[in-house]
């Protein structure tokens, strides 16, 4: 990717709105502003340009106007990409932004690509690349949880943190590579003990981030719920009852739900997504069979399993057996499941067989008719408090997550290194390694691979 040049792009969306936004940056970008635009006084811009005003007049083509805009100019390197950069705000038609985008292009500017924007402000180091993400995802964010989450990361969230452990890491890597080359002498520039401190500290404080992002995560993308269990166990009914509309069909036919319905609601602030899906059972029909797969793939997705039974038809050795099959089916998996006994209005359990339902920590409602659901909302959500959203660091970043887990696994085999009396060299290639990792997500490390990456995912404009 040429980052050279200067690249136009709509920095708003393509429908007709009050206002729209054109956003040219690079060397080219006064130039071309200055060929297109003339003010309203009849001066020429290059004339009267400074850096941080704004003007008012008409972008022309030859002498037809196509807009009457208000132009901003930044001038490098104050500006978002750091770059010389041109706004043009324009009447909001579709129209007009093409037209100005194409008249933009033929004076030398180019399209620019996803995130190309956010990508030169990370080159030209204005930004961290945790923070260009930020920036993508507040962009997303449509509710105050993923909102104030995305604020924390473009605020630094555990950047600096990240960052002062790398410089330490390396610190004690050059130490340690310094006991090799002083091998002869056996001099020793890293004590062994500080260092088993230092690494088991660190190891700690990995893992409270790595746990952290699954409910970072699930406050950022909302929590997945799957309602599972036997045909006509009244899950639909039950996705219903909570959605307080006919969203799903129910019907007294088993096999009714094919597909996988997903819906979101807002529980007390925290995002829930619901997915209701189909009956498991054995099925020669096609596609009652590829309902089931998409179920079993909704139990993997999910944080929480709702497995309802139908208290009507059920009997406690069954449940027994369906719940041990659904644990081997998510085991390890670190989900909730939760049993739901539904149908209570024409229950047939004993008094034997509700306790021990209540043994299995079961919750029992009435779907068809709405009762017991705030008692299993309140489980459902009960392990996500959203006070922990502003006292507590959470990883919602997938890619930083997984650049947060090898970066514990190679603190973790350094420290396995040093426990085994294994030479400075192997304990320092795990340390810098984990240097590496950490540096990863702010970009103090990267290549072009994981930027194109990243960006390829941002919009364009952005
Ligand atoms: N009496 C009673 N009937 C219920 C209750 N919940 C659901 N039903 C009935 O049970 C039948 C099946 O309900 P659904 O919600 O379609 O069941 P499902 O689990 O989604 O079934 P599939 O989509 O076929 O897997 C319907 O006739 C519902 O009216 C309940 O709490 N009490
Ligand atoms: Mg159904």
């Amino acid at each position: 990717m040429n980052l050279q040049d200067t690249i136009v792009a709509p920095a708003t969306g393509n429908i007709i709105s009050a206002l729209g936004i054109v956003r040219i940056s690079g060397d080219k970008a006064i130039e071309i502003a200055c060929n297109i635009f003339s003010p309203n006084n009849n001066r020429k811009l290059s004339d009267i340009l400074k850096a941080n005003k704004l003007y008012y007049g008409s972008i022309k083509e030859d002498n037809r106007i196509i807009d009457e805009v208000v132009l901003s100019v930044f001038v490098a390197p104050n500006s978002f990409t750091g770059e010389d950069v041109v706004e043009i705000s324009h009447h909001g038609s579709p129209y007009i932004q093409q037209e100005m985008i194409r008249l933009i292009v033929s004076k030398g500017a180019r399209l620019a690509d996803k995130g190309e924007f956010s990508m030169r402000s990370f080159l030209n180091g204005k930004m961290n690349l945790s923070q260009t993400e930020a920036i993508a995802d507040l962009i997303q964010s449509n509710n105050s949880t993923s909102h104030l989450l995305a604020m924390k990361q473009l605020r630094g969230n555990y950047n600096e943190e990240l960052k002062t452990l790398r410089q330490r890491f390396l610190k004690i890597a050059s130490l340690l590579e310094l006991e090799i080359d002083f091998s002869a002498e056996q001099e020793v520039f890293v004590d062994r003990n500080e260092l088993r401190e230092e690494l088991e500290k660190t190891s700690k404080s990995l893992e409270e981030l790595t746990n952290s992002f699954k409910q970072g995560n699930s406050f950022k993308n909302g929590l997945p719920v799957a309602i599972v269990g036997k045909p006509n166990s009244g899950k639909s009914t039950l996705m219903n009852a909570i959605l307080n509309d006919e969203r799903s069909i129910v019907s007294s036919i088993e096999g009714t739900t094919r597909d996988t319905i997903e819906e979101v609601i807002n529980i007390n602030g925290i995002q829930v997504r619901f997915i209701d899906t189909a009956g498991i059972r054995n099925s020669d029909n096609e596609i009652e069979k590829e309902g089931i797969r998409r179920s079993l793939l909704a139990i993997e997705k999910a944080q929480v399993v709702l497995y309802l039974v139908d208290s009507s038809t059920e009997n406690i050795d069954s449940i027994q057996q369906q719940l041990q099959e659904i644990n081997q089916e998510v085991y390890s998996k670190e989900k909730e499941i939760i049993l739901v006994a539904n149908k209570s209005d024409i229950s047939t359990f004993s008094q034997q067989d509700t306790e021990t339902l209540s043994q299995l920590n079961a919750v029992f409602i009435c779907a068809k008719e709405r009762k017991g659901l705030d008692k299993l909302l309140e489980r459902i959500t009960q392990n996500m408090n959203i006070e922990d959203l502003n006292s507590k660091v959470f990883v919602c970043n997938e890619r930083h997550y997984n650049a947060l887990m090898n970066a514990l696994i190679d603190v973790n085999l350094a420290l396995v290194s040093l426990e085994s009396g294994a030479d400075a060299d192997i304990i320092s290639f795990n340390i810098r390694r984990a240097t590496e990792n950490i540096g990863s997500i702010t970009g103090e490390i990267c290549n072009d691979d994981i930027l194109s990456n990243i960006f390829s995912k941002f919009c364009i404009g952005k």
